[in-house]
């Protein structure tokens, strides 16, 4: 029986469930459609390195002799969309029966469950089996819960896979070494330079197409370096483990003026296009702990992202679609400011962060949640609009991954089934764990009046804006008592500033 079986630009790993049991006569499809290209603002340089991982990938799968039909963009057949694409090589090979890997996405999963009927075709789509909790088994670790917090949920996934355990108990005797992390920035930290490919004939011929076609989208395609295929993201892996890692913990947090890199790992992009296995990843930093090139500290800090918050957030995300997408427990309804795209914003901390995510497509965790994401939940920014945003430009970018972090982790907009309170900060905190603020031609110390950073006074209108929501939070206690204890004068200025500040926006 012949099979027709799918591959997505986010499915690029030989271990895929459609490309398990492949029996003589069954055809890989892959193609490069407008519609995925399109949907969104896409970064020139994200869909550069889609298009580019998915030749080399199709490369890969020809060299093991696979049948492939593979449209490119620019091939003067291509319809344009994946359904299009399918029903045209339905027509060319009369297969028996289409198979299908869950796809990252739920509008792709919503169409996909209309093929049986559109084409009139068994459909079998299976589990996506890269990730370490499956869909089920977050289901049912949440059941009944009254709130989900990663911490437990991570602890329970250290047990299960016996990763940095020692029997039931975790290796040094503590699950979490947060107080050694997440230090400020000190003066002459000097990361190394980022991991880097020299774009082969493939990429080049991807990078004419999408300046060809994508010049209008957001970002650019100078120095673009990113890795492309299999080897290049293990080899990327193998330079952070060596270079970056033992710094990752203390690190973690620290913003430095005109340095986009730190000392994270950059690999958000191979593991969410399957040039990387999550397990892999974990299992390579757990092994540099045992050969003592790298502190407990830094190794558990950086496994917690990816077996914690990277599996959990796609466990809520499967949990709450579609319901998730709409959330707006803030009922914040402001446009997203112009400087989101144009980096032309005063705000030095902002301008770095917009400019440094439009070079590289690209911005480290601290950046994306405490400067993008707190300026969008302090001014009331729309979620929706929020949430088109980050998922067109970052490298990394599906709404598995995205939409969790910032309907849920940043905006606040589940109304805290994801995060306990929402992460609201002043320029105090940006201040302590950056040096954009030297930089900066507001005053971080200046509270109200022009010159003051305006995240001082937007931080404490948003939480009088949104008293009656967060007043009966218990950790919202404390600012609140502040804000009760507030003269009248000082609340009015602050006001008056941040009306005036926002009325200037877009
Ligand atoms: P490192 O800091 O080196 O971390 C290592 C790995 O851990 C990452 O590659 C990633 O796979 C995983 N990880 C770390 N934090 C998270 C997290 N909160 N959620 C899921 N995985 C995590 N990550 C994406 O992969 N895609 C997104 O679209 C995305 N959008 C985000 C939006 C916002 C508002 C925020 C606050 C975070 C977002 N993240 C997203 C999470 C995180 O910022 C990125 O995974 C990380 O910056 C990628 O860079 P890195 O590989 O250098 O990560
Ligand atoms: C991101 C992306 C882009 C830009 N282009 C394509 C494409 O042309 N063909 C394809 O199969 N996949 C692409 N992707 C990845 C998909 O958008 C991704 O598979 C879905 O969003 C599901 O996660
Ligand atoms: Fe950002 Fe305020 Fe610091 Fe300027 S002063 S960099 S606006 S936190």
């Amino acid at each position: 029986m012949s099979c027709l079986r799918l591959v997505l630009g986010d499915q690029l790993s030989p271990s895929l469930a459609s490309l398990r049991d492949l029996q003589a006569g069954d055809v890989v499809l892959m193609a490069e459609v407008a519609e995925e290209a399109g949907y969104v603002n896409h970064h020139q340089k994200k869909i550069a390195f889609v298009f580019s991982a998915m030749r080399h990938f199709a490369d890969e799968l020809r060299r093991k002799d696979v049948e492939l039909i593979y449209t490119e963009y620019d091939d003067t057949d291509n319809t344009g969309s994946l359904a299009g694409e399918v029903r045209r090589a339905i027509e060319r090979l009369s297969p028996e029966r289409l198979i299908l890997t869950e796809p990252g996405e739920f509008r792709l999963y919503q169409e996909f469950n209309t093929w049986k009927d559109t084409f009139n075709l068994p459909v079998e789509i299976r589990a996506d089996t890269r990730f370490l909790t499956s869909i089920e088994a977050f289901s049912a670790w949440a059941e009944g819960r009254k709130s989900l917090r990663m911490e437990f949920f991570y602890r329970e996934a250290r047990r299960q896979h016996q990763i940095l355990m020692r029997g039931d108990e975790p290796e040094g005797g503590q699950w979490n070494y947060d107080q050694e992390n997440r230090q400020p920035p000190r003066d002459g930290l000097n990361p190394p330079p980022p991991f880097r490919v020299e774009p082969d004939e493939i990429t080049r011929e991807v990078l004419d197409l999408v300046t060809k076609h994508f010049s209008g989208h957001f970002g650019h395609l100078e120095h673009f370096g990113y890795g492309v295929c299999r080897e290049d993201a293990l080899n990327a892996l193998d330079v952070f483990i060596e270079e970056r890692l033992p710094h990752f913990g203390t690190w973690q947090d620290a913003m430095v003026d005109g340095e986009p890199w730190m000392y994270h790992a950059h690999i958000g992009l191979y593991l969410n296009a399957g040039l990387l296995l999550p397990i892999e990843v974990i299992r390579r930093a757990e092994q540099a702990w045992h050969d003592g090139t790298a502190p407990l500290n830094a190794v558990e800090g950086f496994i917690r992202q990816i077996l914690g918050w990277r599996e959990y957030v796609r466990g809520i995300y499967w949990l709450t679609m579609p319901d998730y997408a709409s959330a707006n427990a803030l009922e914040a309804d402001r446009p997203l400011p112009d400087f989101y795209w144009t980096a032309d914003t005063e705000m030095r901390c902002l301008q770095q962060c917009v400019s440094e995510t439009r070079d590289n497509a690209y911005a480290h965790h601290i950046q994306r949640l405490m400067v993008l994401g707190n300026f969008a939940l302090l001014a009331g920014i729309d979620p929706a609009e929020v949430n088109a945003w980050y998922l067109a430009v970052y490298a990394d970018a599906y709404e598995w991954v995205e939409l969790p972090n910032v309907s849920g982790m940043t905006l606040y907009a589940d109304g805290g089934y994801l995060a306990s309170k929402p992460y609201a900060a002043s320029g105090a905190y940006i201040n302590r764990m950056s040096t954009y603020c030297r930089h900066c031609r507001y005053k971080v110390a200046a509270k109200t009046g022009q010159d003051a950073c305006p995240f001082n006074y937007l931080y404490w209108d948003f939480l009088i804006r949104n008293k009656d929501k967060l007043k009966t939070n218990p950790r919202m206690g404390m600012p609140y008592r502040t804000l009760e204890r507030m003269a009248e004068d000082k609340i009015a200025a602050i006001r008056d500033d941040s009306q005036r500040f926002l009325d200037t926006l877009r």
